[in-house]
């Protein structure tokens, strides 16, 4: 059992606590340790393998009884403590608690009056216009319900990237454990590094398939097997993902990487091309149209070969104008992790982070940057424990220590005096003016009022935009990937003035933010406006999430210098500067 799992359960937990409406010190336990674990980059299951118990003793917010039941679910793949809460309440109350605008409380009211105990009862009772009679609800409400089930239908068809990824990570260590394994290697939209992915493929080849195809469907995580067979096989994951895998001769792996890869689109237009070249591509190989005669197929870079191109990196074949670019020798020199100097969004425990700030800065160190810029919240974001002004000339004064001392030691790593300045309803930013001047990094996003019309939220971001205290406009559609749709904004409207202005749009390195999205990279490429690929860490964990803004970059055909944050310091200095 995987993090993202055992975070899933604790929230649950919390959620069905609830529901039951128990004692709120526990509920808000269970929850944080949800988060905690989310945020947690080494997986506990590998933890616990190699150090017991004892390895998980370090992590915050996890008391002994939270730590016994991750034991238990790693061990046993279940928790009592929520069996037990479920045979309390209906088997779809889980899911009734997913729909948006649906929390414990009214959960536990349709329930008593209606009887609901599903997300279908949900549904038909609110279009038979049974839920508006109920206390606190209306016939908005029945809208808004009605409304929310389809878009949780929408999105829980499909996982999370990282989610995916880490399944398909352990499912790969496990698969190549079997004697005679050669090449274990996840393909399709995962390969791409799509933000979300539909189902996992993973590719094998191997000396004997049925030993592959035993040990798969024997994964500890699987619910159920939808099919068996001598090379192909599917399963089902207890989190309800889907997981394919095929077995391959060495011979045509490189065709078979190709078509597995996908998108299917990208494959459409190559076969195409083949075709008008006189040539076929199949999953097994490139094959001359007439005769059937085998021309390439072990490698992948040959299959691009053979049809007269280079080898195009996964991340771009989505038929975006891919195949013309490799044609015509104007691929793009894709972004890498090397490339990456410094962090420009961190947050230490000064506002909702969970490390110091000497913490947050030796972990940047060890990443190999040259810089961080430490940018707690202002005080409109009240969760967040955001900084007023005396709060932040302190933080300035440490900052100025920590900077003293590393020029002390002849380290020329510097830190960045910082903010993630709220930007309000009406576009004005959350700090004073004068004080926004001091600020040699300056971040701003929107936090709530997140439903206005696109004309409304457009200007009130251009607003922040062209204020000439900004830097960085940060996750600039504010999209949770699967929970939270991006508000209604003209992004081209906010590039130009973006451009105009000097600013730099933010792509936000969170998996479930990845925000700006591929497209809109892509934009900023085109527009000229700089992207910050930064991780908004709230815990020295967390700046490993950076791959994920890289691969989303890429997607975007973003290259070394459309990075705002992989210019050497200096530069970067530059560019912060205002007048
Ligand atoms: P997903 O799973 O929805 O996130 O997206 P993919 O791209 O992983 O799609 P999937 O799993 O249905 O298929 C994996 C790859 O197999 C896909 O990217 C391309 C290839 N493929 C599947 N079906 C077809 C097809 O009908 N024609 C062609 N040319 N390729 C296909
Ligand atoms: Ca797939
Ligand atoms: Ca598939």
């Amino acid at each position: 059992m995987e993090n993202t799992e055992i975070a899933k359960i604790f929230y649950e937990i919390g959620d069905l606590l609830e529901v039951k409406g128990g004692d709120r010190f526990r509920i808000r336990s269970y929850r944080n340790a949800g988060l905690v674990i989310e945020g947690l980059t080494e997986s506990l299951r590998r933890l616990y393998d190699e150090g017991g118990e004892d390895a998980l003793k370090g992590i915050p917010k996890i008391g002994e009884s939270i730590r016994a039941k991750i034991v238990e679910l790693i061990t046993t793949g279940r928790c009592q403590y929520l069996e037990d809460l479920l045979k309390e309440f209906p088997s779809g109350m889980l899911d009734v608690l997913k729909v948006s605008g649906i929390g414990p409380k009214k959960a536990a009211l349709l329930y008593k009056e209606l009887g609901i105990e599903s997300v279908e009862a949900l549904q038909k009772a609110a279009s038979q216009h049974k839920v508006r009679g109920l206390s606190g609800f209306g016939e908005l409400s029945e809208q808004k319900i009605l409304k929310a089930i389809s878009e949780l239908k929408a999105v829980s068809a499909r996982f999370k990237l990282s989610v995916a990824l880490k399944y398909a990570e352990s499912i790969t260590d496990y698969i190549k454990r079997v004697e005679g394994t050669i090449d274990v290697m996840p393909a399709g939209s995962l390969r791409r590094w799509k933000d979300t992915i539909g189902d996992v493929d993973i590719l094998v080849t191997c000396n004997d398939s049925a030993k592959v195809m035993d040990r798969f469907i024997n994964y500890p995580d699987v619910k159920e097997v939808l099919s068996k067979g001598e090379t192909k096989s599917t399963v089902v994951l207890k989190i309800g993902l889907q997981v394919d895998i095929r077995t391959l001769d060495k011979k045509s792996f490189g065709a078979a990487l190709q078509y597995f890869t996908g998108s299917k689109s990208h494959n459409v237009a190559l076969r195409d091309r083949a075709k008008r070249m006189g040539l076929k591509i199949s999953e097994y190989g490139v094959f001359r149209e007439k005769g059937e005669k085998w021309l390439a197929g072990t490698k992948e870079e040959d299959v691009y070969g053979n049809v007269g191109l280079p080898w195009i990196p996964p991340e771009l074949r989505e038929n975006r104008g891919e195949i013309e670019a490799a044609e015509e020798g104007r691929l793009p020199q894709l972004l890498g992790l090397s490339d990456i100097r410094g962090d420009l969004h961190v947050h230490t425990k000064e506002s909702d982070g969970t490390y110091s700030l000497e913490d947050m800065v030796e972990a940047a160190q060890k990443k190999g940057y040259e810089y961080v810029a430490i940018t707690n919240h202002s005080k409109a974001v009240g969760v967040a424990h955001g900084l007023d002004e005396k709060r932040v000339l302190e933080e300035f004064k440490a900052i100025d220590t920590v900077n003293a001392q590393l020029r002390k030691k002849g380290d020329k790593f510097r830190v960045l005096k910082g903010t993630e300045v709220d930007i309000r309803a009406d576009g004005s930013l959350d700090h004073p003016e004068e004080l926004l001047s001091k600020f040699e990094c300056v971040v701003a996003a929107v936090h709530s009022s997140f439903k206005m019309s696109s004309a409304d939220m457009t200007k009130r971001i251009i607003r922040a935009v062209s204020s000439n205290k900004v830097h960085i406009l940060a996750h600039p559609t504010g999209r949770l990937i699967g929970s939270r749709e991006p508000y209604e904004v003209d992004m081209e409207k906010v590039m130009d003035e973006a451009k105009r202005c000097g600013v730099s749009l933010e792509l936000n390195s969170y998996p479930e933010r990845l925000d700006l999205n591929d497209v809109h990279c892509r934009l900023a490429r085109e527009k000229g406006v700089p992207v910050a690929i930064s991780t908004d860490a709230h815990s020295i964990h967390h700046y490993d999430n950076i791959v994920y803004g890289i691969h989303n970059a890429r997607r975007g055909w973003l290259e070394k210098k459309d990075i705002l944050n992989a210019r050497p310091l200096c530069e970067l200095l530059k560019f912060l500067k205002k007048s």
